[in-house]
Protein backbone atom coordinates (compact mmCIF):
# COMPACT_ATOMS: atom_id res chain seq x y z
CA UNK A 1 0.00 0.00 0.00
CA UNK A 2 1.06 3.12 -0.71
CA UNK A 3 2.81 5.54 2.13
CA UNK A 4 0.07 8.47 1.90
CA UNK A 5 -2.93 5.73 1.88
CA UNK A 6 -6.24 7.33 3.42
CA UNK A 7 -8.74 6.89 5.76
CA UNK A 8 -11.99 6.83 4.18
CA UNK A 9 -12.76 3.26 2.66
CA UNK A 10 -15.95 1.45 2.61
CA UNK A 11 -16.57 -0.60 0.13
CA UNK A 12 -19.42 -2.53 2.48
CA UNK A 13 -20.59 1.21 3.25
CA UNK A 14 -24.05 0.33 1.33
CA UNK A 15 -27.47 -1.25 2.45
CA UNK A 16 -28.69 -4.62 0.51
CA UNK A 17 -30.09 -4.67 -2.49
CA UNK A 18 -34.01 -3.30 -2.78
CA UNK A 19 -33.15 -0.89 -0.08
CA UNK A 20 -29.92 0.34 -2.33
CA UNK A 21 -31.81 0.91 -5.39
CA UNK A 22 -34.41 2.47 -3.52
CA UNK A 23 -32.22 5.08 -1.95
CA UNK A 24 -30.54 5.70 -5.45
CA UNK A 25 -34.08 6.19 -7.16
CA UNK A 26 -35.23 8.15 -4.73
CA UNK A 27 -31.98 10.43 -4.65
CA UNK A 28 -32.85 11.08 -8.55
CA UNK A 29 -36.39 11.71 -7.98
CA UNK A 30 -34.81 15.26 -6.06
CA UNK A 31 -34.11 18.65 -7.30
CA UNK A 32 -31.63 18.42 -7.99
CA UNK A 33 -30.74 15.06 -8.65
CA UNK A 34 -28.49 13.89 -5.87
CA UNK A 35 -26.32 10.36 -5.33
CA UNK A 36 -25.24 9.40 -1.56
CA UNK A 37 -21.05 9.79 -0.96
CA UNK A 38 -20.32 6.65 0.29
CA UNK A 39 -21.13 5.63 -3.34
CA UNK A 40 -17.27 6.69 -4.26
CA UNK A 41 -16.19 3.88 -2.10
CA UNK A 42 -16.45 0.43 -3.94
CA UNK A 43 -13.00 -1.73 -4.09
CA UNK A 44 -12.44 0.28 -7.72
CA UNK A 45 -13.49 3.61 -6.11
CA UNK A 46 -10.49 3.25 -3.07
CA UNK A 47 -8.57 2.37 -4.71
CA UNK A 48 -8.79 5.56 -7.00
CA UNK A 49 -9.01 7.50 -3.49
CA UNK A 50 -5.94 5.89 -2.23
CA UNK A 51 -4.48 7.44 -6.27
CA UNK A 52 -5.72 10.77 -5.18
CA UNK A 53 -4.18 11.33 -2.36
CA UNK A 54 -0.81 11.14 -4.35
CA UNK A 55 -2.11 13.52 -7.04
CA UNK A 56 0.50 17.01 -6.49
CA UNK A 57 -2.80 18.53 -6.11
CA UNK A 58 -4.43 16.91 -3.64
CA UNK A 59 -2.34 18.59 -0.67
CA UNK A 60 -4.97 17.56 2.51
CA UNK A 61 -3.24 14.14 2.78
CA UNK A 62 0.50 15.46 2.54
CA UNK A 63 -0.62 18.56 5.28
CA UNK A 64 -1.55 16.27 7.40
CA UNK A 65 1.33 13.83 7.38
CA UNK A 66 3.51 16.49 7.61
CA UNK A 67 1.47 18.30 10.75
CA UNK A 68 1.82 14.94 12.38
CA UNK A 69 5.65 14.87 11.25
CA UNK A 70 5.63 18.32 13.16
CA UNK A 71 3.01 18.01 16.26
CA UNK A 72 2.64 14.56 17.07
CA UNK A 73 4.71 14.66 20.13
CA UNK A 74 3.14 17.72 21.22
CA UNK A 75 -0.32 16.06 20.67
CA UNK A 76 0.29 12.87 22.73
CA UNK A 77 1.31 14.88 25.33
CA UNK A 78 -1.86 17.09 25.56
CA UNK A 79 -3.90 13.59 24.97
CA UNK A 80 -1.45 12.51 27.95
CA UNK A 81 -1.31 8.70 29.84
CA UNK A 82 -3.32 5.74 29.55
CA UNK A 83 -5.13 6.61 26.46
CA UNK A 84 -7.76 4.52 24.48
CA UNK A 85 -7.76 5.50 20.99
CA UNK A 86 -10.47 4.91 18.92
CA UNK A 87 -10.46 5.90 15.40
CA UNK A 88 -13.71 6.89 13.28
CA UNK A 89 -12.31 4.60 10.21
CA UNK A 90 -9.37 1.77 10.21
CA UNK A 91 -6.41 3.92 9.58
CA UNK A 92 -3.97 3.10 7.19
CA UNK A 93 -1.46 3.35 9.60
CA UNK A 94 0.17 6.38 8.73
CA UNK A 95 -1.03 8.90 10.92
CA UNK A 96 -2.25 6.66 13.01
CA UNK A 97 1.65 5.17 13.62
CA UNK A 98 2.54 8.73 14.15
CA UNK A 99 0.39 8.99 17.31
CA UNK A 100 0.92 5.96 18.83
CA UNK A 101 4.88 6.17 18.48
CA UNK A 102 4.37 9.06 20.45
CA UNK A 103 1.62 8.03 23.48
CA UNK A 104 3.30 6.76 26.29
CA UNK A 105 0.61 4.26 27.78
CA UNK A 106 -1.90 3.62 25.31
CA UNK A 107 -4.45 1.42 26.89
CA UNK A 108 -5.84 0.18 23.75
CA UNK A 109 -6.29 1.28 19.93
CA UNK A 110 -9.80 0.69 18.65
CA UNK A 111 -9.97 0.74 14.75
CA UNK A 112 -13.97 1.41 14.00
CA UNK A 113 -14.62 0.23 10.54
CA UNK A 114 -17.64 -0.65 8.26
CA UNK A 115 -15.60 -2.67 5.87
CA UNK A 116 -14.11 -6.41 7.26
CA UNK A 117 -11.29 -6.47 4.68
CA UNK A 118 -9.55 -3.13 5.17
CA UNK A 119 -9.85 -3.68 8.71
CA UNK A 120 -8.58 -6.99 9.07
CA UNK A 121 -5.53 -5.58 7.68
CA UNK A 122 -5.03 -2.21 9.96
CA UNK A 123 -5.39 -4.80 12.93
CA UNK A 124 -2.74 -6.80 11.52
CA UNK A 125 0.04 -4.39 10.46
CA UNK A 126 -0.98 -2.03 14.09
CA UNK A 127 -0.25 -5.31 15.82
CA UNK A 128 2.91 -6.54 14.20
CA UNK A 129 4.38 -2.57 14.76
CA UNK A 130 2.94 -1.95 18.12
CA UNK A 131 2.70 -5.33 19.89
CA UNK A 132 2.34 -3.56 23.16
CA UNK A 133 -0.62 -2.13 22.23
CA UNK A 134 -3.97 -4.34 22.41
CA UNK A 135 -6.16 -3.99 19.26
CA UNK A 136 -9.90 -4.13 19.53
CA UNK A 137 -11.37 -4.06 16.22
CA UNK A 138 -15.17 -2.98 15.65
CA UNK A 139 -16.92 -3.79 12.78
CA UNK A 140 -19.60 -1.65 11.82
CA UNK A 141 -20.80 2.01 11.13
CA UNK A 142 -19.13 5.01 12.57
CA UNK A 143 -22.29 7.10 12.16
CA UNK A 144 -24.32 4.69 14.24
CA UNK A 145 -24.13 4.64 17.90
CA UNK A 146 -20.99 2.50 18.90
CA UNK A 147 -21.14 -0.25 21.70
CA UNK A 148 -17.11 -0.34 22.80
CA UNK A 149 -15.63 -3.13 23.10
CA UNK A 150 -14.56 -3.48 26.71
CA UNK A 151 -10.80 -1.85 27.47
CA UNK A 152 -8.07 -4.12 29.20
CA UNK A 153 -7.48 -1.80 31.80
CA UNK A 154 -9.25 1.23 32.91
CA UNK A 155 -8.45 4.11 30.75
CA UNK A 156 -7.27 7.41 31.83
CA UNK A 157 -9.47 8.90 28.77
CA UNK A 158 -11.07 7.90 25.99
CA UNK A 159 -10.00 9.60 22.54
CA UNK A 160 -11.78 9.57 19.48
CA UNK A 161 -9.73 10.57 16.24
CA UNK A 162 -11.52 11.23 13.01
CA UNK A 163 -8.28 12.38 10.52
CA UNK A 164 -8.95 13.42 6.99
CA UNK A 165 -10.65 16.03 7.06
CA UNK A 166 -13.65 13.31 6.47
CA UNK A 167 -16.18 15.49 8.96
CA UNK A 168 -16.37 17.72 5.73
CA UNK A 169 -18.65 15.60 3.97
CA UNK A 170 -21.23 15.91 6.10
CA UNK A 171 -23.74 18.96 5.79
CA UNK A 172 -23.39 21.34 9.16
CA UNK A 173 -26.42 19.59 10.67
CA UNK A 174 -25.46 15.83 10.10
CA UNK A 175 -21.90 17.02 11.11
CA UNK A 176 -22.93 18.49 14.72
CA UNK A 177 -25.60 15.10 15.06
CA UNK A 178 -22.40 13.14 14.40
CA UNK A 179 -20.03 15.08 17.20
CA UNK A 180 -22.46 15.13 19.73
CA UNK A 181 -22.69 11.27 19.49
CA UNK A 182 -19.07 11.31 19.35
CA UNK A 183 -19.74 13.79 22.42
CA UNK A 184 -21.48 10.94 24.45
CA UNK A 185 -19.04 8.35 23.42
CA UNK A 186 -15.66 10.06 24.98
CA UNK A 187 -17.46 10.19 28.31
CA UNK A 188 -16.50 12.76 30.71
CA UNK A 189 -13.19 13.27 30.66
CA UNK A 190 -12.53 12.12 27.18
CA UNK A 191 -11.74 14.24 23.87
CA UNK A 192 -12.09 14.04 20.09
CA UNK A 193 -9.09 14.51 17.92
CA UNK A 194 -10.64 15.85 14.44
CA UNK A 195 -8.46 16.75 11.52
CA UNK A 196 -10.02 19.56 9.18
CA UNK A 197 -9.09 21.27 6.33
CA UNK A 198 -8.67 25.07 6.46
CA UNK A 199 -10.57 27.66 3.79
CA UNK A 200 -7.85 29.00 1.97
CA UNK A 201 -7.48 30.39 -1.95
CA UNK A 202 -10.46 29.08 -4.21
CA UNK A 203 -7.99 28.06 -6.90
CA UNK A 204 -5.76 25.89 -4.45
CA UNK A 205 -9.13 23.98 -3.19
CA UNK A 206 -10.49 23.64 -6.99
CA UNK A 207 -7.34 22.32 -8.14
CA UNK A 208 -7.05 20.16 -5.25
CA UNK A 209 -10.80 18.54 -6.78
CA UNK A 210 -9.83 18.88 -10.38
CA UNK A 211 -6.69 16.94 -10.88
CA UNK A 212 -4.42 17.16 -13.86
CA UNK A 213 -4.11 13.60 -14.58
CA UNK A 214 -7.98 13.01 -14.49
CA UNK A 215 -7.70 10.46 -11.43
CA UNK A 216 -10.73 12.29 -9.35
CA UNK A 217 -12.87 12.76 -12.52
CA UNK A 218 -12.75 9.14 -12.64
CA UNK A 219 -13.36 8.77 -9.09
CA UNK A 220 -16.34 10.55 -9.33
CA UNK A 221 -17.67 8.85 -12.75
CA UNK A 222 -16.85 5.29 -10.93
CA UNK A 223 -19.76 5.79 -9.12
CA UNK A 224 -21.81 5.54 -12.63
CA UNK A 225 -19.73 2.19 -13.43
CA UNK A 226 -21.08 0.64 -9.83
CA UNK A 227 -24.43 2.04 -10.27
CA UNK A 228 -24.82 0.08 -14.14
CA UNK A 229 -22.93 -3.08 -12.14
CA UNK A 230 -24.89 -3.18 -9.15
CA UNK A 231 -28.11 -1.33 -9.69
CA UNK A 232 -28.91 -2.24 -12.89
CA UNK A 233 -28.71 1.26 -15.01
CA UNK A 234 -27.24 2.10 -18.54
CA UNK A 235 -25.41 5.37 -17.93
CA UNK A 236 -23.23 5.74 -20.68
CA UNK A 237 -19.80 7.35 -19.58
CA UNK A 238 -19.07 8.81 -22.03
CA UNK A 239 -22.75 11.54 -22.14
CA UNK A 240 -21.41 12.83 -17.91
CA UNK A 241 -18.42 14.74 -16.81
CA UNK A 242 -16.97 15.50 -13.10
CA UNK A 243 -17.75 19.27 -11.76
CA UNK A 244 -16.20 20.23 -9.16
CA UNK A 245 -16.97 24.10 -7.88
CA UNK A 246 -15.73 25.95 -4.39
CA UNK A 247 -18.71 27.60 -3.11
CA UNK A 248 -17.09 30.88 -1.65
CA UNK A 249 -20.75 31.48 0.90
CA UNK A 250 -21.03 28.30 1.94
CA UNK A 251 -17.19 27.35 2.21
CA UNK A 252 -17.36 23.92 0.41
CA UNK A 253 -16.10 21.89 -2.62
CA UNK A 254 -19.50 21.02 -4.17
CA UNK A 255 -18.87 18.27 -6.26
CA UNK A 256 -21.28 17.02 -9.02
CA UNK A 257 -21.88 14.55 -12.10
CA UNK A 258 -22.99 16.44 -14.90
CA UNK A 259 -25.51 15.21 -18.09
CA UNK A 260 -23.16 16.36 -20.98
CA UNK A 261 -26.61 16.25 -23.17
CA UNK A 262 -30.23 15.64 -23.25
CA UNK A 263 -30.73 11.76 -22.77
CA UNK A 264 -32.99 9.20 -20.52
CA UNK A 265 -31.04 6.60 -18.43
CA UNK A 266 -32.84 3.41 -16.98
CA UNK A 267 -32.13 3.04 -13.24
CA UNK A 268 -33.39 -0.21 -12.09
CA UNK A 269 -37.42 -0.09 -13.66
CA UNK A 270 -37.43 3.40 -13.47
CA UNK A 271 -36.93 6.01 -16.32
CA UNK A 272 -34.55 9.09 -15.21
CA UNK A 273 -34.70 12.34 -17.41
CA UNK A 274 -31.60 14.26 -17.93
CA UNK A 275 -31.52 17.88 -19.15
CA UNK A 276 -28.31 18.96 -21.09
CA UNK A 277 -26.00 20.50 -18.37
CA UNK A 278 -28.03 19.03 -15.62
CA UNK A 279 -25.77 18.51 -12.44
CA UNK A 280 -26.40 15.38 -10.07
CA UNK A 281 -24.83 16.64 -6.60
CA UNK A 282 -22.83 13.60 -5.38
CA UNK A 283 -20.47 15.50 -2.42
CA UNK A 284 -19.53 18.28 -0.63
CA UNK A 285 -16.54 19.16 1.06
CA UNK A 286 -16.62 21.88 4.08
CA UNK A 287 -13.45 23.85 4.64
CA UNK A 288 -13.18 25.15 8.23
CA UNK A 289 -11.40 28.47 9.53
CA UNK A 290 -10.81 28.33 13.15
CA UNK A 291 -13.68 30.28 13.95
CA UNK A 292 -16.02 28.23 11.56
CA UNK A 293 -14.75 25.02 13.79
CA UNK A 294 -15.06 26.14 16.91
CA UNK A 295 -18.68 26.80 16.06
CA UNK A 296 -19.57 23.55 14.49
CA UNK A 297 -17.90 22.15 17.94
CA UNK A 298 -20.03 24.43 20.09
CA UNK A 299 -23.67 23.30 18.41
CA UNK A 300 -22.53 19.93 20.02
CA UNK A 301 -21.30 20.97 23.40
CA UNK A 302 -17.46 20.96 23.12
CA UNK A 303 -14.90 23.56 23.28
CA UNK A 304 -11.58 23.58 21.14
CA UNK A 305 -9.09 23.21 23.57
CA UNK A 306 -6.29 23.06 21.22
CA UNK A 307 -5.32 22.89 17.46
CA UNK A 308 -2.43 22.48 15.38
CA UNK A 309 -1.61 23.78 11.95
CA UNK A 310 0.52 21.59 9.22
CA UNK A 311 4.44 23.99 8.59
CA UNK A 312 1.90 25.23 5.61
CA UNK A 313 -1.09 26.02 7.39
CA UNK A 314 -3.21 24.27 5.01
CA UNK A 315 -4.91 21.52 7.08
CA UNK A 316 -5.46 21.65 11.04
CA UNK A 317 -6.40 19.18 13.44
CA UNK A 318 -8.33 19.96 16.33
CA UNK A 319 -8.40 18.64 20.19
CA UNK A 320 -12.09 18.94 21.49
CA UNK A 321 -13.22 18.56 25.09
CA UNK A 322 -16.31 19.17 26.74
C1 LIG B 1 -11.76 11.57 2.25
C2 LIG B 1 -13.77 12.72 2.31
C3 LIG B 1 -11.81 13.80 3.05
O1 LIG B 1 -13.48 15.30 0.73
O2 LIG B 1 -11.37 15.63 0.38
C4 LIG B 1 -11.25 13.50 -2.30
C5 LIG B 1 -12.81 12.66 -0.43
N1 LIG B 1 -13.35 13.48 -2.73
N2 LIG B 1 -11.44 13.96 -3.57
C6 LIG B 1 -12.34 14.88 0.58
C7 LIG B 1 -12.47 13.21 -1.79
C8 LIG B 1 -12.72 13.95 -3.82
C9 LIG B 1 -12.07 13.38 0.66
N3 LIG B 1 -12.37 12.87 2.05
Amino acid sequence: MSMQACDFRGDERRPPTDEFIEIVQRGLRGKPKQLPSWLFYDERGSQLFEAICEQPEYYLTRCEIALMSAHAADIANVLGDDVRLVEYGSGNAVKTRMLLEHLRTPVAYVPVEISAEPLRRCVEGLTESFPAVPVQPLNGDFTRALRLPIPPRAPRRTVLYFPGSTIGNFEAREAADLLRKMRSEMGDGGGILIGADLKKDTATIEAAYNDRAGVTAEFTLNMLVRLNREVGSDFDLQAFRHRAHYNTMAGRIETFIVSTREQKVRVGRQQVTFKQDEAMQVEYSCKYSPADFAHLAAKAGLEVAQSWNDPLDMFSVHYLVR
